[in-house]
């Protein structure tokens, strides 16, 4: 969602821009923090995924529509609540965190915002939001992501299968970056990733593209067609990640890494920005970030007053 420092007649452009250089620098400033001692627990980030979360929470309504999100969630997460600061002192365990500095890196929830690290686990509590929302009459889409090692995991296809049966309005995105932390999917996914949720009936639509608005353009329809239809829909989205599958474990091939980078979404989009407003934007974010920092290393350590 847009910042309050953005600008009002910044275009899409720029203010998708903005967003995911947020998350890619908030995601930088962890890793640096855990290299320099000053974080613990773990974190995953999603440096090159980011026009997934941002062109997807673009197309949602904030105040009726829910967002489930999984281990890999700080994007989502910054795009739906634009809350760096909330997110920065719960995973350094500080009061002022999102969930009282308690949930970690991997366990959000705040209004229509949820998170969950156990791999499939927030699949069936989403199906059952969307049921939930349904029968209230609220129509809200309830938005639940998740990454291609996930569809291993049964309870996605039981919920595929209640979410078309019953219909429910429920988007499914399967962030598809190739991996399951070491592992590539092509050892452990047979047949095609849309052909899971069409054989349960479900409009499916597949794009292999890091242009953030081409994923907004696609994730407006596919929003669209639940909220109309009250029927679920799957959006897969061919990805990658730059960064290790959390702090420093990556055993992917350095020439495979390097030739994605060519497809960087910040690259794509920053490509079609003025220089001097792309630079301001950047300025604006360090100078938001190094702001976020000092304020959560003032913070009291959580439950330390108690
Ligand atoms: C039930 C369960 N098993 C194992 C894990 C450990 N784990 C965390 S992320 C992950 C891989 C997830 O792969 P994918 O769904 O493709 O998401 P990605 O990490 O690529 O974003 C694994 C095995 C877990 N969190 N939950
Ligand atoms: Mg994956």
């Amino acid at each position: 969602m847009a910042s309050p420092e953005q600008p009002d007649e910044m275009s899409l452009a720029a203010r998708f821009y903005a967003e995911m250089y947020l998350i890619r620098r908030f995601e930088e400033t962890l890793l640096e923090m855990f290299s320099a001692g000053k974080l613990v627990g773990t974190t995953h980030t999603c440096i090159g995924q980011e026009a997934n979360a941002v062109g997807v929470i673009a197309a949602l309504e904030p105040e009726r529509d829910i967002v489930f999100s999984n281990h890999r969630c700080h994007g989502h997460y910054l795009a739906f609540t634009d809350d760096p600061r909330g997110l920065l002192c719960e995973v350094m365990g500080r009061e002022g965190g999102t969930c009282g500095g308690k949930g970690g890196s991997q366990h959000l929830c705040r209004g229509n915002f949820y998170s969950n690290g156990v791999q499939g686990s927030i699949v069936p509590v989403a199906t059952g939001m969307a049921l939930a929302e349904r029968e209230k009459g609220s129509g809200a889409v309830t938005t639940v992501f998740l990454g291609d090692g996930t569809l291993g995991q049964g309870t996605v296809y039981e919920c595929m299968n209640l979410a078309s049966a019953w219909s429910l309005p429920l988007l499914i995105v399967v962030e598809n970056n190739f991996y399951a932390q070491s592992t590539p999917s092509s050892l452990t996914l047979a047949g095609s990733i849309p052909s899971r949720a069409e054989a349960f009936d479900i409009d499916t639509q597949h794009l292999d593209t890091t242009d953030v608005q081409s994923i907004h353009e696609a994730a407006r329809a596919a929003i669209a067609s639940v909220r109309e239809t009250v029927r679920p829909f799957c959006l897969v989205l061919d990805t990658y990640r730059f960064s290790p599958h959390s702090k420093g474990d990556d055993n992917r091939d350095e020439a495979e890494i390097e030739a994605r980078r060519t497809r960087d979404p910040l690259l794509i989009t920053g490509a079609l920005l003025p220089e001097a407003e792309r630079l301001e934007i950047e300025r604006r974010c360090e100078a938001r970030l190094e702001d976020e920092v000092a304020h959560a290393e003032a913070s009291t350590i959580a439950g330390a007053a108690a």
